[in-house]
């Protein structure tokens, strides 16, 4: 069983090192534990640094690229070396690393594909009142777009599967974490959520530079993704709201037309009309996007069995006859 620990990093050369001590180097059920580093276009020594820390492997984008698509190579890497589980930290050393046995537990005892560490965020000290009530908020609605029961969606401590690694797909180019939960939750993988400890703040965050700007960013991604996994409902949902406000200005049409003389209301006509025509428009969009959803989902499948080629290809070059 090989454990492969990723961080990325975006200018963490004061917290890495704290960071790496708190992981242990033994777990048990796992064999070997080893790091790697995503470096993501740090101006800083975060590179020295994780070499001088004795880092196993480290991957470095030339500029910085965003934290979802470093995690995504991450990710990717991390199955190109053989890891059977794999656990996200945050370089910021905002996890209590000491927890990871605990994240990789049901893994190991073949419970659950993915492993939310989850912060408890109402007990956390620094964390605003606004803060917590968002956190709260947000997670509900990621829980109920998803169809599971995570308690903290947006936590960055996590373990996966190599199953689990196989079958995810990172679309987006912002953040991973209510991405991945979405995904996981409509393709029936089975999460589980175990509490996890927090260390104190060491800096404010760097992928979010305001509240608003967070909102924002979370709102999009969850539309999004809803709207890839459900596109059916999610197009129906807007053509018949739609199509119920066109039909009021329609009917008030045909009631004055048939009970008066039969003249004027034409503006409710007019107005009805274009709204029923906007919904059936939208309902001929959701028959479309049905049809690219079948297409997503077979293209998902050519590539989970590409990424399991690949994946048997670098295993048999690092161990040539071994199965
Ligand atoms: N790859 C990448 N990672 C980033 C970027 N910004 C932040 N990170 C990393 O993402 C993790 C979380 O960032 P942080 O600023 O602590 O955001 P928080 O999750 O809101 O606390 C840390 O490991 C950062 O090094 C970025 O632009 N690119
Ligand atoms: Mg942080």
């Amino acid at each position: 069983m090989k454990l492969i620990v990723q961080i990325p990093c975006y200018n963490e050369e004061h917290t890495l090192p704290e960071t790496i001590a708190d992981i242990p180097r033994r777990i048990e059920g796992i064999d070997q534990v080893e790091f790697l580093i995503i470096d993501d276009g740090s101006t800083d020594r975060t590179v020295e640094v994780a070499k001088e820390l004795g880092v196993d492997h480290i991957i470095i984008n030339k500029k910085n690229l965003g934290l979802a698509r470093s995690f995504r190579k991450g990710i990717e890497e991390c199955l190109k070396l053989g890891a059977d589980i794999i656990v996200n930290t945050d370089g910021d050393n905002q996890y209590y690393g000491g927890d990871i046995p605990k994240l990789v537990a049901p893994i190991l005892q073949d419970k659950a594909d993915i492993v939310v560490g989850d912060r408890q965020t109402s007990t956390i000290s620094h964390f605003s009142p606004f803060k917590k009530l968002l956190q709260k908020f947000g997670s509900a609605t990621v829980r109920k777009l998803s169809g599971t029961d995570v308690p903290d969606t947006v936590s960055g401590f996590r373990a996966f599967s190599r199953e689990a690694a196989i079958r995810i797909n990172i679309v987006s180019s912002f953040s991973y974490t209510i991405e991945t939960i979405i995904q996981a939750g409509k393709k029936h993988m089975a999460i589980a959520s175990v509490p996890v400890r927090t260390n104190a703040k060491t800096r404010e965050s760097r992928l979010f530079k305001s509240i608003p700007a967070f909102i924002e960013r979370q709102l999009s991604s969850m539309i999004r993704m809803y709207a890839m996994y459900q596109p059916l409902r999610f197009f129906m949902f807007i053509s018949l709201i739609l199509s119920i406000i066109g039909s009021v200005p329609v009917i008030r049409f045909l009631f004055f037309y048939f009970t008066a003389d039969g003249q004027g209301h034409i503006q409710s006509l007019l107005l009805g009309s274009a709204l029923l025509l906007m919904g059936f428009i939208t309902f001929i969009t959701a028959l479309l996007a049905d049809l690219i959803n079948f297409n997503r989902q077979l293209l998902e499948m050519t590539l989970e069995q590409v990424r399991k080629m690949e994946l048997e290809y670098h295993l048999e070059k690092k161990n040539p006859g071994e199965k």
